[in-house]
C-alpha cells in the first residue's frame, strides 16, 4: 500500500504534468545553465505555463515568496501555471544570487 507521503508525492507529480490549460495558453520555457536563468526576464499572460529545464547536475528553485515555489531537479524540468499572484521576481533558494522575472500581462 503506498503510504499518505508517497500519494502526496503522486499527487504533486501529477499536477506538473498534467495541469489543465486555458485552450489560447502558451508555454513559455526558461533554460536554468551554469545557475542562470535564461531569458531572466519573461512575459507572460495569467494561464499560460512557465517551464524550467535544469540543464545543471545541482537542483534548483524558482520561488517566489507568497506566489510559487517550484522545485527543478537536476537534468529535469518542473513547471508551473501562472496566476495573478504569479507575477513576480523570483529566485533560486540555494543559490540566492541566481534571479528571474515573469512580466505579467493581463
Ligand atoms: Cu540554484
Amino acid at each position: 500500500m503506498p503510504s499518505v507521503h508517497q500519494n502526496a508525492v503522486l499527487g504533486a507529480v501529477l499536477a506538473v504534468v498534467m495541469p489543465v490549460f486555458p485552450v489560447d495558453a502558451a508555454t513559455i520555457t526558461i533554460t536554468v545553465e551554469k545557475l542562470v536563468f535564461s531569458p531572466a526576464v519573461v512575459d507572460a499572460h495569467v494561464g499560460d505555463t512557465i517551464e524550467w529545464i535544469n540543464k545543471d547536475v545541482m537542483a534548483h528553485t524558482a520561488t517566489a515568496d507568497g506566489a510559487f515555489d517550484v522545485i527543478i531537479p537536476p537534468h529535469k524540468s518542473a513547471s508551473t501555471i501562472v496566476t495573478g499572484a504569479a507575477s513576480a521576481d523570483y529566485y533560486c533558494r540555494f543559490h540566492p544570487n541566481m534571479r528571474g522575472r515573469i512580466r505579467i500581462n493581463e
